[in-house]
């Protein structure tokens, strides 16, 4: 089977037959008076028209070639937009150029109107919709099972500087890329009684399906991504309606008007509310039985689900899996114990995402009884029967301090546990799951993590794949190893030179919607200094912005030292709960207004924070960027995405020795990073010094000056206790090292200054960066995956190679 030699090139004559169809005959709408949001409607129906085929076709050839599937199970699924990267990976966006002109519309104007798919936090959601699309491009045979939230992530407005959250609401309009299923439908039951071999539930909801293709570049082959929505099994309880209890009849709507309606919004923490676990059972339930049924239409032998179905644990949020598992097969379709529990366990494989404490889940044995009463019996069996037959005491358990470990369940019922980062899964054999790395050698491995380079090269920053492909090809979008031959041209200097024309072209745009959106004028030939991603303590970013009222203090002081321009770039959101970050979120914003008003420095040095960071301002931003800071106490970011989505873009990198910013900076060469910090065995002794912050502070002036200003009141002058609570925490409860760090990042920054002032050294490394990130695509993770976790084969081995 050939999936591209079927997909015929579009013309542009044809693909506006197609629109004008769609928007006469799906939209009933007249061409003289279609708005933006129609035509992207239009548009989008006939891009969607053109998946549908291979869509098909890869069905079949999974089912006719009886394939092994693989089942991503997360919570989360972080997609963005999704109009331009099909029509991209399809090879239609000249023709939909075309098209947009004809009718009078700007291309950009049609993709901006979408809204984006923000199901998912931040790096876990986003890692997730990487590997859908990698998935696809390999053709390796996937789901994505996931749900469908009513309410993506919140916006974020600045009020007074002030993080403010309104909901999010990306259902409102239809969305063009789903197909309802109404009739892939499963019972999910709550609470109620276990009872001998089997469960009474007391509520129960019914989860149903919607389903989005995904494609894969050059449309080769397209798998799905199911959303699971909550329905009322009936829309009135009858019994209790009748007997004139109106409120109670209306209660199994209500339960199943709240299931699928939020996303929570914490990223590494969890909270610990029924409603979520509710939330992850309804997930894993539906895509269970939903797995077993597809199975069964196929194999009559549940004992050999293992040889067909890999089933992925995103985290530990669909860490109930593992007891559902076995109550299907067991308490359902009649298996016995240990062999259920043996299938379970060679079909299912877990991802540790995080070491934080707070991130692990814990459910208290009162609330997983109550919730998912058979469950709980279960994981209590699985528990006795771990440690009887490894013959452990009772503290390496799953049900410790009345609380049942999700880490603990989600490893004792895989076959593989792996981290996302050479030094993370390192840490997690070392740390969290110590003993039962011992008593389970070679179950804990690593598959680093990887970010597409068709929406974060191809797509985010179309001036530089341009050049890439004019020099090297094209082969490097399907095969990201390729882009190491442009290596040469790091010495080149006219390929340098294009090089820089690329990224200014990126800066100038970037520069001009910062103008438009938030009134503050920035220079394109300034350094952008960028730091993108969820706030939170272990990602420091007020040990960047401490470092930024040093900067501005000592350009104040000493205008004329020949300080390299800057702009200072954040981005990001706090967890609504999260009072720390939202401090961290109000400084920088009161120190960008004070910083942006200074005609000392107004050359020098510029501050922009704006709201309400998502999928697709990190497109507009990482192409513009010129230094990533990758800034997080060493031992606490498992791995990072952003960081590399960066380096395949060109920045470089200042950063600590954590997550996979150790092989970033091992594959594009130490001299071609900026290093500074603590390391994470470092930080561990450097902690048990209680003063070590107060030691730090007292050594450096540049951190004295920072924390004096702050507390006086420099950035708050109409307030100026309002950072009392910050500073005494800089000195006193410094969890996260920032005091310890601060000179020596400070240092890093002023040799990141001498470089922008070489441009053309700069522009050798940054090329070198680009042409060295090769490592970082998620088609390398996800081959890693196939191979070590799924054992599974690409639909496309013997199809023409992916070039
Ligand atoms: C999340 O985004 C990550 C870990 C978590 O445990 C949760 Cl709940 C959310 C992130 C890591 O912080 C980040 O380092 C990693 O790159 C990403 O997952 C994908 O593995």
């Amino acid at each position: 089977m050939n999936m591209t030699t079927n997909m015929r090139p579009v013309s542009s004559a044809a693909l506006k037959q197609a629109v004008e169809q769609h928007l006469t005959y799906t939209l009933g709408k007249d061409a003289g008076h279609a708005s933006v949001y129609d035509w992207r409607m239009a548009l989008s129906f006939a891009i969607r028209d053109c998946i549908v085929e291979p869509w098909f076709r890869a069905t079949r050839s999974t089912y006719e070639g009886q394939r092994k599937r693989v089942y991503y199970l997360s919570m989360e699924f972080l997609i963005g937009r999704t109009l331009e990267d099909a029509m991209i990976n399809l090879g239609l966006l000249e023709a939909a150029r075309d098209v947009a002109n004809e009718v009078g519309f700007d291309l950009r104007e049609i993709i901006e109107d979408e809204p984006d798919a923000a199901l998912g936090n931040g790096g876990l959601g986003r890692l997730a919709a990487c590997f859908l699309e990698s998935m696809s491009t390999i053709g390796c045979p996937a789901f994505g099972y996931g749900i469908r939230y009513e309410h993506g992530l919140f916006r974020q407005r600045f009020e007074g500087g002030q993080q403010v959250e309104t909901p999010e609401d990306w259902l409102t309009l239809p969305h063009p890329w789903e197909f309802a299923r109404p009739e892939s439908a499963y019972e999910i039951g709550f609470k109620g009684e276990a009872v001998d071999g089997g469960w009474r539930p007391a509520e129960s909801v019914v989860a149903s399906a919607y389903d989005m293709p995904v494609i894969g570049w050059q449309g080769r082959w397209a798998n799905t991504l199911r959303l699971w929505g909550a329905k009322p099994t009936t829309l009135f309880d009858l019994e209790r309606f009748n007997s004139g209890d109106y409120a109670a009849a209306a209660e199994p709507e209500a339960l199943a008007r709240t299931l699928s309606r939020v996303l929570y919004p914490d990223d590494t923490t969890y909270q610990g509310k029924e409603l979520r676990l509710k939330q992850e059972f309804f997930l894993t339930s539906a895509a269970l039985q939903d797995i077993l049924r597809r199975f069964r239409t196929e194999y009559d032998d549940l004992a050999k689900l293992p040889t067909k179905v890999a089933i992925q644990m995103n985290d530990t949020h669909p860490a109930i899996a593992g007891p559902e598992l076995i109550r299907l097969l067991t308490d359902v379709h009649g298996m016995e114990w240990s062999q259920a529990q043996e299938i379970a366990r060679a079909t299912l494989g877990y991802t540790n995402h995080t070491l934080l404490p707070e991130a692990l889940e814990r459910w208290s044995t009162w609330l997983m009884g109550n919730v998912l009463p058979r469950h709980m019996q279960i994981i209590e069996r699985i528990d006795d029967d771990h440690r009887r037959a490894t013959k452990r005491p009772a503290h390496v358990g799953i049900v410790r301090n009345n609380e049942v470990q999700m880490g603990e369940l989600a490893f004792i019922m895989s076959h593989k546990v792996n981290g996302v980062s050479a030094l993370h899964s390192d840490l997690v054999k070392k740390t969290v799951f110590h003993d039962l790395n011992e008593i389970h050698p070679g179950r804990i491995i690593n598959q680093t993590n990887g970010v597409t380079p068709r929406r974060w090269l191809k797509l985010a920053n179309p001036p530089l794949a341009t050049l890439i492909s004019d020099k090297i090809g094209e082969g490097w979008i399907g095969d990201l190893e390729q882009i190491k031959t442009l290596e040469p041209f790091a010495k080149d200097a006219d390929f340098r030179r294009d090089f820089r024309a690329a990224k200014r072209t990126n800066k100038v745009a970037l520069s001009n919607w910062v103008g438009e959106t938030m009134g503050v004028k920035i220079d394109p030939d300034a350094m952008f200094d960028v730091q993108i991603k969820r706030i939170h303590e272990y990602k420091r970013q007020h040990l960047n912005i401490f470092e930024t009222i040093a900067l501005w203090h000592n350009m104040r002081e000493n205008p004329n030292a020949g300080w390299a321009p800057r702009v200072k770039i954040f981005g990001g959101k706090s967890a609504p709960g999260y009072a720390v970050a939202k401090e961290i979120i109000h400084l920088i914003n009161d120190v960008a207004s004070v910083i942006n008003s200074d005609p000392v420095t107004k050359d020098l040095l510029k501050v922009v924070y704006p709201p309400n960071y998502n999928v697709s301002m990190a497109e507009r931003v990482i192409p513009a960027t010129d230094l990533s800071e990758q800034i997080s106490t060493a031992g606490k970011e498992a791995s990072g995405t952003g960081n590399m989505k960066f380096t395949m873009n060109g920045a470089l990198t200042i950063g600590t020795l954590d997550g996979a910013n150790v092989e970033i900076r091992e594959q594009v060469g130490p001299e071609n990073f900026f290093l500074f910090g603590l390391t994470a065995d470092e930080v561990v002794k450097h902690r048990r010094n209680v003063r070590h912050a107060r030691d730090a502070i007292e050594a450096s002036q540049n951190m004295q000056s920072v924390l004096q200003m702050i507390v006086e009141g420099r950035f708050s002058p109409s307030d100026p206790d309002r950072y009392h609570g910050l500073v005494d925490r800089a000195w006193n409860h410094d969890h996260y090292l920032v005091a310890a760090d601060f000179d020596s990042y400070y240092d890093a920054q002023r040799k990141v200054d001498a470089l922008y002032l070489d441009p053309d050294a700069w522009e050798e490394q940054a090329v070198l960066n680009t042409a060295r990130s090769g490592f970082f695509s998620s088609d390398r993770t996800i081959r890693g995956y196939m191979a070590d976790i799924w054992e599974t084969e690409s639909a496309l081995v013997g199809e023409e190679s992916l070039t």
